[in-house]
This record gives C-alpha cells, structure tokens and sequence, in this order.
C-alpha cells in the first residue's frame, strides 16, 4: 500500500525551480495560453515583464530577442521564443528537459 504522505510529494517533486521568465502585456491571448502551459508543466513562479507598461523592457526584448511580438519567454537565461515555440519543444518532450533541475 502507498505510504499515505506519497501524493504530496508527488506533488512537490512536480514543482519546477527553473527560472521562468516572459515578456507579455495585459491583453495577449497568446501570453495567456503561454502562462496556462507553462502553470501545467509544474512552473509556479512565473516573471513577468510587462513591456505594455514599461518601454524599456520592450526595448530590453527586441534588443535580447530580435522579436516584437509577445510573449517572448527566456528558461534560465535561454530564449525559448513565443507561444507557438513554447507548445512545440512541449510536444516534442524538450519543454521538460528545460524545466529539470
Ligand atoms: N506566433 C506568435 C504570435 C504572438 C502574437 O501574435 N502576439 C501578439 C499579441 S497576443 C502580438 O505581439 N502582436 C503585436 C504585433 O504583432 O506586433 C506566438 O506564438 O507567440
């Protein structure tokens, strides 16, 4: 029988420390479904930098990204790209190598 504190640990072990970080603004769809993925595969501290109020970080975006649409998301440092990029490495099972410890 399952130690009966099993599931919570399953649950902790399913939270991901990676740093998560993505450029949005306050109305993106986009951003959204980027956010509701990434909340699914465990990520619960989520940065956002919300170009839409400060223009430097949409300066800070184009120049790290060469991109001008939103969102822009970086996994520990590395720039994995909008939400079509982010659902496709999910896909294909690299969305989980990233977010590993
Ligand atoms: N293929 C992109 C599409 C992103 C996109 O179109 N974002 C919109 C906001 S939801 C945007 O930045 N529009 C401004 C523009 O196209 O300049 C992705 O998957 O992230």
């Amino acid at each position: 029988m399952a130690h009966r504190w099993s599931a919570p640990e399953q649950v902790r072990s399913a939270i991901v420390s990676a740093r998560v970080r993505m450029y949005t603004t306050g109305a993106c769809a986009f951003c959204r479904r980027a956010e509701a993925l990434l909340a699914a595969r465990g990520v619960e501290h989520l940065e956002k930098l919300r170009v839409d109020l400060d223009p430097k970080l949409l300066v800070e975006m184009r120049r790290l990204t060469g991109r001008r649409t939103v969102p822009q998301i970086f996994i520990n440092e590395q720039h994995v790209g909008g939400y079509n990029e982010l659902a496709a490495i999910d896909r294909d099972g690299a969305l989980k190598a990233l977010l590993a410890p």
